[in-house]
């Protein structure tokens, strides 16, 4: 049985300690000021809440409603609960994932050729790049034809099947890296044990030119072997056809990205296709693992160690830069303030970059499985809000839709924009508008137009007030020149140190994820049952009354 944690900085509740209620008392005197003030008594404020990151990434979060008062109490706390000591024991290789008692070492992932990180005493950064250079030398065949099909084709269509962590990062790296990807190949991702995804992704695949690479970090979660088994029928039955249909061709179509051999072999992979990672990787925290092969596939395996570099660079920069110019910890600390003291609960993250598509919803498994919990580390019920929903979608997009709601709903909503300066397709005026527009918004969401100002513009009395904004809602400018590989890793490496932050200081654990067992249990329970073999289900009447449904509907 694991043992328990040792709890030295964790033991005294959060909300227990003194820089919680000086935080406390802050916020009363701050709640009230309005950002408008806070901009005109500070002619420095927007300078002196603006960070340089790595690679010209710039945080401007002077429009947030904090000062630097706030910004010191909540270094404060964080000092408090340890955090110094807490990143050191992570970049240690300790087992700071204590219920499942291991090791938390995304970043060795991308730890330059040479690094030493010690795991039980063996370096782990040596077969970190051994995997490396195997997802580079199966990359390049790929990619240059030298790889092919069982009928001799080479590769027109990869198809990753995996979910959550084995999914979401690969299947947003693909829509980011798009302009620095081969167009030689498409990329497809598959998830859903729904059959409708598996059939409108092969919709139109030659079977002689499509490779699946079978990402499962332990090769036993439902929907992947679903979709496994699903694709190799898809695919023996396309090969009879030109009757070249054989256990054989299996391994020229599949590969496996996993850390269960013995699994891949049964399911008739050739394990010298199989590309490894090791238990001390989160699976929301892979994406720069082997679960990126895909991604090696499509930008080579140099846009790939580009990227690595990128996550290098944050990773750096979060363990030695002061935590006052630390860009995840300032994010983090301003992320506590809106959630646990002005009572937020919610994020928006609005990324000005098409490619960022499918950003929002990648940090929603990486914020949301790490840090939405309510058990703190030694068990105890936390008394404390943790994380706040997260969720968002490329501007322009959301101004003609929810934006109505965090202008002048009810409810604050902080948001991180994400922007960069140069186009990645320097079409017309285009680039200057996306940017004229987050700029806009950010402003308008801070200062807002008050009554006297829209009466002035000649708005009549009874529309006056609906014309009004009130401001004073917070939001956080990511300003990087260009996105590239590298820049995407160290955005993504910016948030995932951030939740880090944020988890130890609402003493949760971020690695690991419970809450996502039960469900996956009953519906264990509930499979057999829905064929009407199985005997009367034991379920609550709502759930019997469903199966039966079911069924009814079914025939059975
Ligand atoms: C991520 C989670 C989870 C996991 C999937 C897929 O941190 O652990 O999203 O990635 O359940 O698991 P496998 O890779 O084992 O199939």
């Amino acid at each position: 049985m694991p043992t328990p944690p040792e709890l030295t900085s964790t033991s005294t509740p959060l909300t227990a300690l003194a820089q919680w209620s000086a935080l406390e008392s802050h916020c009363k005197e701050l709640r009230t000021t309005h950002l408008r003030d806070l901009f005109k008594s500070d002619p420095s404020r927007a300078q002196a809440l603006s960070v340089d990151g790595p690679d010209g990434l710039f945080m401007d979060y002077s429009k947030q409603r904090v000062t630097a008062t706030t910004m010191q109490l909540l270094l404060d706390l964080a000092n408090a609960r340890g955090l110094r000591s807490r990143i050191d024991a992570m970049f240690r290789g300790e087992k700071i994932n204590v219920t499942e008692q291991r090791a938390v070492l995304h970043v060795a992932l991308r730890a330059p050729r040479g690094t030493q990180i010690l795991v039980d005493g063996v370096n782990v950064v040596p077969a970190v790049h051994e995997v490396l250079d195997q997802m580079s030398r199966f990359a390049d065949a790929v990619r240059s034809g030298e790889w092919t099909g069982a009928t001799g084709k080479r590769i027109r269509t990869v198809i990753n099947i995996g979910i959550g962590g084995s999914d979401l990062g690969p299947a947003m790296a693909a829509d980011a890296l798009r302009a620095y990807s081969t167009n030689e190949i498409s990329f497809r991702f598959v998830s859903n044990v729904d059959a409708t995804d598996f059939a409108e992704k092969t919709r139109g695949c030659d079977p002689s030119e499509t490779l699946f690479i079978v990402c499962s970090k332990t090769f036993t979660t439902l929907e992947t072997m679903t979709n496994a088994t699903t694709a190799r029928a898809w695919l023996l039955a396309g090969l009879a056809t030109v009757g070249r249909a054989s256990p054989a061709a299996v391994a020229k179509h599949f590969v496996a990205v996993s850390t269960n051999a013995h699994k891949v072999a049964e399911f008739g992979i050739d394990t010298t296709n199989m590309f490894g990672f090791w238990d001390w990787v989160g699976g929301r925290y892979s994406m720069d693992s082997a679960i990126g092969l895909s991604t090696m596939i499509a930008i080579g395996p140099a846009g790939f160690r580009e990227m690595l570099s990128g996550f290098h660079q944050m990773d750096e920069h979060f363990r030695t830069t002061p935590f006052a110019m630390n860009l995840p910890v300032i994010m983090a600390l301003v992320g506590i303030w809106n959630s646990n003291f002005l009572g937020s609960q919610t994020l928006a993250v609005l990324p000005y970059d098409q490619y960022l598509d499918r950003f929002s919803a990648y940090l929603q498994q990486l914020e949301m499985e790490s840090n939405g919990k309510h058990v703190a580390l030694d068990g105890s019920r936390v008394t404390w809000e943790t994380c706040p929903s997260v969720w968002g979608q490329p501007g322009t997009n959301g101004q003609h839709a929810f934006y109505q709601m965090i202008h002048q709903g009810t409810r604050l909503v902080p948001c991180d924009f994400i922007a960069f300066c140069e186009p990645l397709h320097p079409l017309g005026v285009h680039q200057d508008l996306l940017i004229a527009n987050v700029f806009a918004q950010a402003e308008a969401l801070a200062f807002g137009k008050t009554l006297h100002e829209v009466e002035t513009e000649g708005s009549p009395a009874w529309l006056a007030p609906h014309r009004q904004f009130d401001g004073n809602r917070p939001s956080t400018l990511l300003l990087a020149p260009k996105l590239t590989p590298a820049r995407l890793g160290s955005l993504i490496a910016l948030y995932e140190h951030k939740v880090f932050v944020q988890g130890t200081l609402w003493g949760v654990n971020s690695f690991d994820q419970w809450g996502v067992e039960l469900g996956k249990v009953l519906a264990q329970r509930i499979i057999p049952e829905l064929s009407g073999n199985a005997p009367t289900p034991a379920h609550d009447a709502s759930t019997q009354q469903l199966i039966a449904r079911y069924r009814a509907a079914r025939g059975r």
